[in-house]
């Protein structure tokens, strides 16, 4: 759903200039330092990055799952570190506050997520429970007016610039499955919470992921998301349910601009005396391309507006997370190829997206994960 065509086409045209002008000349720079320079996060403040699915009435932009898939896409045509810097705060990190927090909780933390002043994490995954989330062992355990965590969340994005944390841990024991976790929000400074140092990661330099760990770390119990124990794994799946719409929107968005690059360097490029863009086994890559990558884009932008019709999307976004992001892969691949032996040397840029892209078919769900729920959800569907 778009509210007003025109105020959106204000915000992804602010977006692709911030894109064009400021982000992808400082991408070099940043894939080599491993930071984002403080004066573009302040752009990206000051452009209302951080505040994007922030409600109005808690001083954010509010968009609809439709209008973030806009902005998602704009955001695409640069290196994805920049998206992960905001993104789990208007993702993963606060979702889980909107969706299923109380009214005070809200009042709280969002308004300062909006501006960008908190950045919020997520953390779910622990050493021992990744796919398989709801094996976390995490414990929380209720100690008057608190509870007093310990155990250790892993590869947490943005867990180093984190202000707070939607953490997911086990406030019973005796329950090892789903139904034993709850979710709380997490304030970064809270004693017994470190965070470790930060991981050495394949791509996306300049985004950053590390351990996060908590030893008898005492968190007030009006920290517990929406007061109730035993929600945190439905709330973790309903805030990942959305994330992958949003992911699936960034695959785009980075196979555009992958696309766009391998094309302009199909039409420069001459051997055995014509642009290699006129063979057609270029061509075959170039056509596969373009055609995935519209597939991708017309799901992306179906399920999002069935999630702002208030429909069930389990599957669709389960979907759109699957095909964009091999989709992704496939065309960082294609690209490469068609750069030849200049796609895998790094002053090109080509060879740094085919790294960075590869983390899509893996974070908020595996390709596998994602198989998985659109299977099981048929064959409910099927035997109900
Ligand atoms: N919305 C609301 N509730 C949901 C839900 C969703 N999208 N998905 C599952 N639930 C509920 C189920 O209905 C079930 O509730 P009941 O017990 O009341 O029926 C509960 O959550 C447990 O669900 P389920 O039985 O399907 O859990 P499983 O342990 O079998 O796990 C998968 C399901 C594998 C899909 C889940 O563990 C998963 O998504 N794993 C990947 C985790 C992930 O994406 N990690 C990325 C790290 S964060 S970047």
């Amino acid at each position: 759903m778009i509210r007003d065509p025109q105020t959106l086409d204000a915000l992804v045209d602010a977006v692709e200039r911030f894109v064009r002008e400021r982000l992808v000349p400082a991408e070099a720079a940043v894939a080599e330092t491993d930071e984002i320079p403080d004066e573009l996060v302040r752009e990206m403040k000051a452009l209302g990055l951080f505040g994007l699915t922030v409600p109005e009435a808690y001083g954010g932009l509010g968009v609809t799952m439709e209008e973030e898939v806009m902005v998602m896409l704009a955001m695409g045509q640069t290196s994805p570190c920049f998206r992960s810097l905001f993104g789990t705060t208007v993702g993963i990190g606060s979702q889980g506050i909107l969706l299923d927090g109380t009214e005070a909780q809200k009042k709280k933390y969002l308004p300062r997520l909006a501006t960008g002043e908190l950045i919020a994490s997520f953390a779910l995954t622990e050493p021992g429970a990744g796919s398989d989330a709801a094996s976390l062992r995490t414990t929380a355990i209720r100690d008057g007016d608190h509870y007093v965590v310990n155990g250790t969340k892993r590869f947490i994005t943005n867990a180093p610039h984190a202000g707070i944390f939607t953490l997911m841990a086990r406030t019973d024991p005796a329950n090892k499955g789903a139904g034993g976790v709850s979710a709380f929000i997490v304030e970064a400074g809270t004693p017994g919470l470190s965070i470790g140092k930060r991981d050495k990661k394949m791509g996306q330099r300049g985004a950053h992921t590390a351990d996060v760990i908590f030893e008898n770390c005492r968190v007030p119990a009006s920290q517990l998301i929406g007061g109730k124990e035993g929600q945190g794994f439905k709330t973790a799946m309903k805030v990942l349910e959305k994330g992958r719409i949003h992911i699936a929107a960034i695959c785009v968005g980075v196979a555009e601009r992958m696309l766009r690059d391998a094309l302009d360097y199909a039409v420069e490029r001459e051997q055995f005396g014509q642009r290699i863009a006129e063979f057609q086994l270029v061509q075959a890559m170039l056509a596969d391309s373009k055609a995935e990558i519209y597939a991708a884009r017309s799901m992306v932008i179906d399920a999002a507006r069935k999630r702002d019709e208030g429909l069930d999307v389990s599957t669709e976004a389960s979907c759109c997370k699957l095909f964009a992001s091999e989709m992704c892969g496939r065309v960082a691949d294609r690209a490469v190829q068609i750069f030849g032996g200049a796609g895998y040397i790094a002053d090109y840029g080509i060879e740094r997206f085919y790294r960075d892209v590869r983390l899509f078919r893996l974070y908020e769900g595996t390709s596998q994960i994602q198989q998985i729920v659109i299977a099981r959800n048929m064959v409910r569907e099927a035997t109900q």
